[in-house]
């Protein structure tokens, strides 16, 4: 598409701001507060956009290009004021425009609180290809839920997390719109009837229901400099009507409260898990309540300008966010069969051609699993057609294998039946019901197919394929790092916004001394930012001139924070007893949310932040070493650290972590990689070189086979290894506790010692002197400053395969095959 610069009017939005102000509040600018500011310069940039909303509409209905619905129960988007006039080319304009009026822009954004309508990876990576969507200039649906809370706030309290309810909608949001038309009903419970209709076809009802009105709110969604502008569309649960006590009778009434406590609670919350299932029955309401509603918009908007259903796929493309989304199988089926009157195999034909399903962990707590009592109860015609569904694909798998020489067909059926042990399996429903199944990364893509799905990528390997996650670079980098990408703009030209293949051009001034030198000139300043950043959060005061080692992402054992933080003490232990050793300076950065009933997680936390006040506070140390653990990390303070990451920490032990995206984000910002052969890390140590990244640890391969051979006795190494040995006993020695049985857990996690095989489960000891010895890599490359300027500025001109840009192409090409919609 012809990239065209939008006309934003400074003067009219000036003016808009006035007005909003006076309309809204009543109040003059003077009187204003800060928050009233914000919203009333929101709703003018609102304006803005639903011109361009409503034209890339009409253009849509009509070029008809086909449809991708992105159906996800997390959407992270982060906060949309400053990214909305990025995406519109209205940045520079708005911010004079502001200045103008007395306001500084930076202020304004701090007031919006962050849309947390996720947890981490896959939420934020649903964001990143609604941006790329609209750049690309495709048309897309975002579909999801309007939780009333988001994420929680973390607060910090005596060292451990606290959760408070994060209460993102108190002020309203200005960039929503309300769509009482296009409301939905979605039925829950009662029993199925048979019935036969006029032409004598058998023909089925859901009876005795409690019903929801699904009420959609759209967010729009906007492309960078092309004016497409697309559709978050998230739903909220409202009773379907306002009951009269005197029209009903006893059963009514029981009923009529049982839908509105229904209605009021299903939309409350978003469960703050991550790899890992709570299993609640409220999320299989949740999960139900916006796929029925999503399917049937889908749907309907379909028939509003074609006749035949039954090409409906050649229309509309259902991706599924892991498998949370994967009842949209059997509701397209419902919504043919029994509102369409589709056979059973026609409904099947369009059902399979419509669905996609994409895989984001191989974690075995993360495999979804309903109880089929539960699922029959709340669903009964959604299990049903499952049930369905499972008879003829067992029969499948029969028909393929009995008789097949050396195939045990019962072991088959075991490992992929979809109804199994009374469980209804999403990820089996998912693969059958669709015909694209994919990973996020290579390593990730060859686990599946050559181990946890193998059974299925036999049966069906033309469905499997890879899609190696991306970020969007117009929030990473041209939004939370203004320095850095307007360096790079003056040295290569702007297309990289667009093209972030071309930051591969940058790669010619890597041995330019002045280029390196810029560079890290501007690293620093996004250290100092941060520095502040910090000193007003945490009240520690870091050294900028200190490496600035990172490790942001949401708490879990597999992604090893606990093996950060032994060797921190370590490390500690180091300078108290070699105090004239040369150190180079470091400030460990943590930032992290923990599941609120994970409490190996939570306990992490808390001696991250026992050990950060021992050694922050210890004058041995002298500031050598500092440790901060940053409070509520979320996506506008993930801006901020982003960019200024000398060292970014992906050390998940390897085959665990399907990707990553923040090892990219970090990438893009000239951070060094220290980690593990795991997820996107291989891929990025295959762009930017070997000698650009320090890696460490056991490879998948190697992790595998333990497993295999049920895991190693990590009481070898402690016994044999000083170091080990002194930092393990320090977590139950009262060093970082007056309780010395504080931390015992821990301790017992690494060296388990009633039964070893339950001992290290994710090979934090058998990683840790290598580990120690890629740290010490580190400290010695930074202090080679040509050195490590090369090889950060490398980092960024590599990490062209990374946009989410990519990722759609190749979604779009190989799954999707959407057309391109052309705005006049
Ligand atoms: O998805 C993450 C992966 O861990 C990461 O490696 C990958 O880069 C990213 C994007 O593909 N997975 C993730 O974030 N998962 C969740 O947040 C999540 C949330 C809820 C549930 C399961 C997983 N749940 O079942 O409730």
């Amino acid at each position: 598409m012809k990239k065209k610069t939008l006309p934003f009017d400074k003067d009219l939005f000036k003016r808009s701001v006035l007005y909003n102000v006076k309309t809204l509040y009543r109040k003059t600018m003077e009187e204003a507060t800060p928050q009233e500011m914000y919203q009333a310069a929101a709703y003018a940039i609102k304006d803005a956009i639903v011109d361009h909303w409503m034209t890339t509409q009409k253009a849509a209905a009509e070029q008809d290009p086909k449809i991708v619905y992105y159906m996800s129960m997390e959407f992270l988007m982060g906060r949309a004021f400053g990214n909305n006039i990025i995406n519109l080319q209205a940045y520079k304009a708005v911010k004079d425009a502001l200045e103008e009026l007395d306001i500084d822009v930076n202020v304004l954004e701090d007031q919006e609180p962050d849309p947390a309508l996720g947890n981490g990876g896959l939420g934020r990576l649903a964001a990143c290809f609604l941006d790329s969507l609209s750049t690309l200039g495709y048309m897309a649906y975002g579909c999801g839920i309007r939780y009333k809370y988001g994420m929680f706030r973390q607060k910090i309290q005596d060292g451990y997390q606290v959760e408070v309810p994060d209460a993102w909608l108190e002020n309203g949001n200005p960039f929503e719109l309300r769509r009482n038309e296009y409301a939905k009903e979605v039925k829950f419970g009662g029993y199925v009837t048979m019935y036969t209709d006029d032409m004598g076809r058998t023909m089925f009802k859901q009876e005795g229901y409690q019903v929801v009105k699904a009420v959609p709110y759209d967010l729009p969604v906007i492309g960078y400099g092309n004016g497409v502008v697309n559709t978050l569309r998230i739903w909220d649960a409202e009773p379907i009507q306002c009951f009269q006590l005197d029209s009903f009778d006893k059963g009514d009434y029981q009923k009529a409260v049982e839908q509105e406590n229904l209605a009021s609670q299903l939309c409350e919350v978003l469960y703050p898990n991550d790899n890992h299932i709570a299993g609640k029955e409220l999320r299989l309401k949740q999960q139900y309540f916006f796929i029925s509603a999503s399917v049937q918009t889908a749907v309907q908007k379909y028939m509003q300008n074609h006749d035949d259903l039954r090409k409906f796929y050649e229309k509309a493309v259902f991706q599924l966010n892991d498998t949370h989304p994967t009842v949209a199988v059997a509701e397209l089926m419902r919504v043919l069969m029994d509102d369409y009157q589709f056979s059973w195999d026609d409904a099947w034909d369009v059902t399979t051609k419509t669905c996609c399903y994409t895989n984001h962990t191989i974690m075995a707590e993360a495999l979804e699993k309903w109880p089929v009592d539960l699922f029959q109860r709340l669903l009964p015609r959604i299990y049903q057609i499952v049930d369905e569904i499972n008879r003829r694909f067992v029969d499948q798998i029969m028909r393929k294998y009995t008789g097949s020489a050396g195939i045990d067909v019962q072991a088959k059926i075991r490992s992929m039946a979809i109804l199994y042990d009374n469980q209804v399996k999403m990820a089996h429903l998912a693969i059958v019901g669709g015909h694209s199944v994919n990973g996020v990364a290579k390593l990730h893509t060859e686990i599946l197919e050559k181990r946890e799905l193998k059974d299925f990528y036999e049966m069906m390997p033309e469905k499997f394929n890879n899609k190696t996650n991306g970020i969007t670079q117009r929030r990473f980098l041209l939004h939370a790092n203004p320095l850095l990408a307007e360096w790079v703009t003056n040295k290569i030209g702007d297309g990289w916004i667009t093209d972030l293949s071309q930051m591969d051009k940058l790669k010619a001034f890597a041995n330019d001394k002045k280029a390196q030198n810029e560079f890290m000139e501007i690293k620093f300043k996004n250290k100092e930012r941060l520095a502040k950043y910090i000193l007003e959060h945490n009240g520690v005061k870091v050294d900028p001139k200190s490496i600035f080692d990172v490790q942001v992402k949401r708490l879990h054992e597999y992604k090893r924070q606990l093996l950060n933080i032994l060797q921190v003490i370590h490390k500690y232990n180091d300078i108290k007893t070699h105090p004239s050793k040369d150190f180079y300076p470091k400030t460990y950065i943590f930032g992290a949310k923990a599941a609120a009933g994970y409490l190996t997680a939570k306990l992490t936390i808390k001696l991250i932040n026992s050990v950060a006040d021992v050694i922050n506070n210890d004058p041995d140390i002298g500031g050598k070493i500092k440790v901060v653990f940053i409070e509520d990390y979320r996506v506008s303070n993930a801006e901020l650290i982003f960019a200024a990451a000398d060292v970014s920490e992906q050390i998940s032990t390897a085959s665990k972590e399907a990707s990553g995206t923040g090892n990219m984000k970090m990438m893009l910002n000239g951070a060094v990689t220290l980690g593990t052969l795991d997820g996107a890390n291989v891929e990025i140590v295959n762009e930017v070189g070997e000698e650009n990244a320090f890696i460490f640890g056991l490879t998948s391969q190697e992790v595998m086979e333990y497993e295999k051979n049920g895991g190693y006795n990590p009481m070898d190494i402690y016994n044999s290894d000083p170091n080990v040995k002194k930092v393990l006993d320090m977590l139950v020695d009262g060093t970082f506790s007056e309780d010395k049985e504080l931390f015992r857990p821990l301790y017992n996690c690494l060296l388990n010692t009633i039964n070893s095989s339950k001992a290290d489960q994710y090979f934090i000891l058998k990683d840790f002197e290598s580990y120690l010895e890629a740290q010490k890599r580190i400290s010695d490359a930074y202090q080679d400053k040509k050195r490590w300027a090369k090889m950060a500025l490398l980092n960024t001109a590599s990490c062209g395969k990374f946009s989410s840009d990519r990722t759609i192409k190749e979604y779009v090409d190989e799954v999707w095959h959407l057309d391109k919609v052309e705005l006049q």
